[in-house]
């Protein structure tokens, strides 16, 4: 193993049991395995699916007490004797997809986010809202030494996963796609990165502060879910031809986009669940399904070469989504501002302070 300087302590955010709190104290640095490289996490973006995990919504069990976070960007500090092809020094990211068997079917169709073997940063192994972190090396992001570590981070989990979202549902460039949610982390980048692929956006929040955002970022149409008195119609008729939309990305973290989806699409639309609220099931009438020939389909997160395509869309200057960045100590006062429905794109911590 080679190594730079490194602390045997750091600080970090940890969870002993569902519901929380976070408490935020110094935990041991350890080492990476053979395959495996150590990050000094500059920045982490904070993903509502971090906040899903605390409140133990899915049936997924968490590693307890754990370390939350999967969008950590920062430094390669350490690299385990199998490691070659990550030098220290380098910009790195860790995501969701801390480590896949890379031998299963689903790995070796680059399928790695279905690998049963699969670990998972925040979830089932510890992430990044620690100074220190380790993932695989084969999984791990590689960030260009032109981009910003705090501006990156949000990418390395809501910008592949909008991107690859995008890539399943089909959508051409000047047909129309409905981003549901389009305000929030994943949403704010799904307007930007579907602005960047010439596809028109229609999007659907609530409130007025988050229309001009929307507007701002690059959408068409906004749809506001608080006000509208009938939204299916407004999205209809935000399409020139009347149709609908040939696509619609569902990112928010409510049943009811689930069950309007499929009433707006165009015949032949797609409609792609990304967002996942506890306890929600995906009802359509199967009539229209069929003779409207809808397709509904599931999308998660993004394989290592959506990553790769993501993130150069970000170097390249054509994602701006909006950030904010606050110490990592204060992780427990962004969980609240999520849950209180009123964040604006994404918080960024910084774990040095
Ligand atoms: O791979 C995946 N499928 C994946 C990856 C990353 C995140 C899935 N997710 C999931 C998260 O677990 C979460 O369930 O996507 C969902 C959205 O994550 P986020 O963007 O990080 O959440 P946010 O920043 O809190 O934004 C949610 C937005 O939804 C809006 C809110 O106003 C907010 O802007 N929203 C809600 I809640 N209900 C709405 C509704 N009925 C709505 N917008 C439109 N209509
Ligand atoms: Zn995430």
């Amino acid at each position: 193993m080679t190594t730079t300087e490194i602390p045997k302590e750091q600080w970090a955010q940890v969870l002993e049991a569902i519901n929380g709190p976070v408490t935020y104290k110094k935990i041991p640095v350890r080492e990476p395995g053979p395959d495996e490289v150590l990050v000094n996490v500059k920045y982490s973006g904070v993903c509502h699916s971090d906040l899903h995990v605390l409140h133990g919504d899915w049936a997924l069990e968490a590693k307890l007490p754990l370390v939350g976070g999967h969008e950590g960007a920062g430094i390669v500090v350490a690299r385990g004797s199998l490691v070659t092809e990550l030098d220290i020094g380098d910009y790195a990211g860790i995501k969701l997809m801390n480590s896949t068997c890379l031998d299963c079917t689903y790995c070796n169709q680059s399928d790695e986010p279905l690998c049963e073997k699969a670990q998972l940063s925040g979830y089932t192994v510890d992430g990044t809202f620690q100074q220190y972190a380790i993932a695989k090396a084969a999984h791990v992001a590689r960030i260009p030494k032109d981009c910003k570590l705090d501006a990156v981070a949000p990418i390395l989990c809501a910008g592949i996963t909008v991107y690859k979202g995008i890539k399943e549902s089909g959508v051409r460039p000047g047909q129309y796609l409905v981003v549901v949610g389009a305000d929030g982390g994943l949403g704010s980048l799904a307007i930007q990165y579907a602005r960047a692929m010439g596809i028109e956006v229609i999007a659907i929040d609530g409130g007025d502060e988050k229309k001009d955002l929307c507007l701002k970022l690059g959408a068409s149409t906004y749809v506001d879910f608080l006000t509208s008195k009938n939204l299916v119609a407004d999205v209809k008729a935000a399409t020139a031809d009347g149709l609908g939309p040939h696509a619609t990305l569902i990112l928010a973290v409510s049943p009811k986009p689930f069950q309007q989806a499929t009433e707006y699409i165009r015949a032949r639309g797609v409609v792609v669940c990304i967002g996942m609220p506890p306890n929600t099931m995906f009802s359509a009438p199967v009539f229209d399904t069929v003779l409207r020939m809808i397709t509904i389909k599931g999308s998660y997160v993004g394989n290592r070469l959506d990553t790769a395509e993501a993130i150069e869309f970000f170097r390249k200057g054509l994602i701006h989504a909006p950030y904010q960045t606050v110490g990592l100590s204060k992780l427990q006062e962004v969980y609240k501002i999520m849950e209180e429905g009123k964040v604006i794109g994404r918080y960024v911590v910084d774990t040095s302070r």
